[in-house]
């Protein structure tokens, strides 16, 4: 798919406010999106109403206020901020002589466009036909020219014709979901290795641009002088990530943890977009702690974390151990790092906080980790190997037996150097 538009196109954003807490912060999203799609927001219609109009979704006071506006500013698109039907939209593009575009039409070419792996091309790619099934239909709109429909939604014919391009989208859905599987399934294989590891797994989840990917490299670069390589992106724009990254991050006391970062969420998240990258987000569900980080400095941090709550309530992830981390206070009257419960307040950009993250975390994996003492003779270097490679030092003494190691370890890893426990 292309980008809307290289030079920049003038939009209205318009919206019914139907009375809801969050309306206004949601209308400042849109414009954001917007902004993140290239466009050009000349002016922003709202009308207060306690229902939407089935047939044009505002009323007809309002359709006649936006054709005028779109004459005086020379705009050329009309950006709603719910998801519409397709009749609605057919309707209001015939009284404005505008193209229209609604809140999840917008999400998914931000996503089409940002999307760089074959994996997350093909997720969005699905939801995007998924959304544009109902929706084909004759039209001179330029936007659905770039459409999955292709040239084939533009014909001019009636019904039969539909059907026609109906069924050539259907065929393409499916295909893509074929390959989607096939693609997960050398993706589960290196899950499955994961899994296998032992290693602990935590993840990073929460709303676009709060700053997952900054913690993600902080970390890195807080443990591993060479981590410039395994840096990931960071952007200050919406939906910066799309694919889900891994990294290991190795402590100085021998213990380690597999960190990933995700697809950042946002409100009325299509849910097409959710379904198709429930795949990319397994990684957060097999996770054994969650880091849910939020923008502390947006005065919408909490409807922000409302959002996430409620994706990865509906990608079933609810019982998983959460570090919330309220992250950006370097912006606002915060002393930072601070510690409260299963709270952090703190900036990803300074040190102390991330040091603070990092025992925070190692508290919630490792801490119920048992300490044993291991007799291990000298004869078995092997073994001592192990141990000082997978387990927390406490204490190291040479006896004539052998050496004397007091350690922390996983309950896996015990379980393969029983034979050498002295006391438990
Ligand atoms: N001042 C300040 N800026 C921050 C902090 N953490 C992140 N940022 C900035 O916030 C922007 C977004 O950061 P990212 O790490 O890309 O956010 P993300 O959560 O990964 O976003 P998506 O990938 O879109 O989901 C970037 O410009 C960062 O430099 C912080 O603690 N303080
Ligand atoms: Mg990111």
């Amino acid at each position: 798919m292309q980008k809307i538009a290289d030079e920049k196109l003038k939009v209205i954003l318009g919206g019914v406010n139907l009375g809801t807490e969050n309306f206004d912060y949601t209308m400042s999203e849109l414009a954001q999106l917007a902004a993140a799609n290239n466009l050009d927001v000349v002016d922003t219609i709202v009308q207060n109403s306690d229902k939407i109009i089935a047939g044009t979704y505002f009323g007809t006071g309002k359709v006649t206020d936006i054709k005028e506006t779109a004459q005086d500013t020379d705009a050329k698109l009309l950006v709603l901020n719910d998801e519409l039907t397709p009749s609605q939209i057919r309707n209001l593009e015939n009284l404005t002589k505008l193209y229209v575009i609604d809140r999840t039409g917008l999400i998914l070419r931000i996503f089409a466009d940002r999307a760089q792996t074959k994996l997350a091309k093909t997720q969005v790619e699905i939801a995007r036909l998924q959304y544009e099934l109902p929706r084909i239909h004759p039209s001179s709109n330029p936007l659905d020219q770039q459409s999955a429909s292709g040239g084939l939604a533009n014909r001019g014919a009636g019904e039969t014709q539909l059907e026609l391009d109906r069924r050539v989208l259907r065929k393409r859905i499916s295909r893509l979901q074929n390959e989607l599987k096939q693609l997960m399934q050398s993706q589960d294989v290196q899950s499955k290795e994961r899994q296998k590891s032992l290693i602990p797994k935590v993840a990073l989840v929460g709303y676009t641009n709060a700053g997952k990917s900054t913690i993600m490299n902080a970390l890195l670069a807080h443990y591993d002088q060479d981590a410039a390589e395994k840096q990931v992106m960071v952007k200050d724009m919406l939906f910066a990530t799309l694919d889900t990254s891994v990294r290991q991050i190795n402590l100085p006391n021998q213990l380690s943890f597999l960190l990933s970062d995700t697809v950042g969420f946002v409100s009325k998240l299509p849910h097409n977009l959710v379904e198709s990258f429930k795949a990319t987000l397994a990684e957060a569900s097999n996770a054994d702690l969650l880091l849910h980080v939020v923008d502390y400095a947006n005065p919408n941090y909490q409807e922000m974390m409302d959002v996430t709550d409620k994706v990865l309530h509906q990608l079933g992830i609810t019982d998983i151990p959460v570090i919330e981390v309220y992250n950006k206070a370097d912006k606002t009257d915060m002393t930072y790092p601070t510690v409260t419960g299963n709270e952090i307040y703190l900036s990803a950009k300074d040190d102390a906080s991330i040091e603070r993250l990092s025992d925070m975390i190692q508290q919630r994996l490792f801490a119920n980790n048992p300490v044993v003492t291991l007799l291990i003779p000298f004869t078995k270097g092997n073994v001592t190997e192990y141990v000082t490679s997978h387990a927390r030092i406490i204490d190291r003494d040479y006896t004539n037996d052998g050496t004397q190691l007091k350690v922390q370890l996983a309950p896996e890893v015990l379980g393969k150097v029983k034979a050498y426990v002295v006391t438990e």
